[in-house]
């Protein structure tokens, strides 16, 4: 035993370690449960009576000078970075930082709010986590009518006033003329959230666009040429629009936005389908029930509404075929966006 104490000493005695973990390595090979010292500990109950005044005082000593050995090469450890940062040479080159570009979804959202804002529009933005009433009730959408299954919803709460994720940004007109002056003239950009299986055309996260104008007497013809003037600013002075009837609950009447192909001018091609138009909306005059619902006077005031995806939007702009393409963030997707900065 006397032998092994005194290598155990010279081995702890020449102790060095690179790092923290190499120095914790040493403290449990040494001291742990089933370490070197530790074992000679265990192996002391079996030392002759008369040895064992020797042996206790030779373990002792042993087993504190592993312990400030491990101390001490912890506490070099600790100022080791120091040292090392010291050591640092700035003047080397740096690591090339690859610059990022704005997100195709931002670009076409910020040109789509940009256009409206040069028409005069004000932006108006609400929370994504809503209530029944912002969602449907106040735009029409009665409890049980059917209209409700139109949109799958993402409830947060199941109560009788459920919590849920917006399926539109309607709500967030509903809020502004809940608490703004009229006239109100608004766009409302934001994101989301529609239950539905992802696919190439569909996501169950997407932006939105939507718009209103509240006042004394505005009229169809009015709406025609707010979003004729926005097709021209964002598609090109060449470009025609058409409206087809539609039904949503929140206007009446309603209609589908048409703008002729910017690919192929209205001849008819593959992104067109032959037809020479792509739907870039869908719009109408606001129901005089949704006025109602947040106190305002549907015999003095109309407005209109529009509201537009804004994915698509960008897909019709830049031919981007798979819509999964704007929520995988692959380099080789966003760099071709890097020029629109
Ligand atoms: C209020 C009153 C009326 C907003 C409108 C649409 C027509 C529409 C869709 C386009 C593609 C949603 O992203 S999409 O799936 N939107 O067709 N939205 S009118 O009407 C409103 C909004 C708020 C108070």
């Amino acid at each position: 035993m006397k032998e092994r104490i005194e290598a155990l000493m010279a081995e702890i005695e020449a102790l060095s370690c690179k790092n923290e973990q190499e120095i914790e390595e040493a403290r449990v090979r040494l001291l742990g449960k089933k370490g070197e010292v530790t074992k000679l500990f265990e192996e002391f109950r079996t030392v002759a009576p008369e040895l064992k005044r020797e042996f206790g005082q030779k373990l002792n000593v042993l087993k504190n000078t592993a312990a400030a050995k491990i101390e001490e090469l912890k506490n070099a450890a600790e100022e080791a970075p120091a040292a090392a940062q010291a050591a640092f040479d700035y003047t080397m080159p740096g690591d090339p930082v690859q610059l990022g570009s704005r997100h195709p979804v931002s670009i076409a959202r910020e040109e789509i709010v940009g256009i409206f804002r040069k028409f005069g529009y004000d932006v108006a933005e609400g929370p994504e986590v809503e209530d029944d009433w912002h969602v449907f009730e106040a735009l029409n959408f009665p409890p049980e009518h059917p209209a409700r299954e139109m949109q799958d919803t993402f409830f947060i709460s199941d109560s009788d006033n459920p919590v849920l994720l917006r399926t539109h940004t309607s709500s967030v007109q509903v809020r502004a003329m809940e608490k703004m002056p009229l006239p109100i003239r608004i766009v409302c950009p934001g994101r989301v959230f529609r239950n539905e299986a992802i696919s190439a055309r569909a996501h169950c996260i997407f932006h939105q666009v939507e718009g209103l104008y509240i006042d004394e007497n505005v009229t169809f013809a009015d709406m025609k040429q707010a979003i004729l003037l926005f097709a021209r600013e964002m598609f090109g002075a060449q470009t025609q629009i058409r409206m087809r009837p539609s039904y949503f609950p929140f206007t009446e009447p309603s209609a589908e936005v048409d703008v002729s192909c910017n690919i192929c001018g209205g001849k008819g091609c593959n992104i067109c389908k032959g037809t020479g138009w792509l739907e870039i909306m869908g719009c109408g005059m606001v129901d005089p029930n949704v006025l109602e619902a947040s106190g305002i006077d549907s015999t003095k005031y109309s407005g209109f509404a529009f509201g537009m995806g804004v994915e698509r939007i960008a897909m019709l702009k830049w031919q981007v075929r798979d819509l999964r393409n704007y929520f995988e963030n692959d380099l080789r997707f966003l760099k071709e966006f890097e020029t629109s900065l």
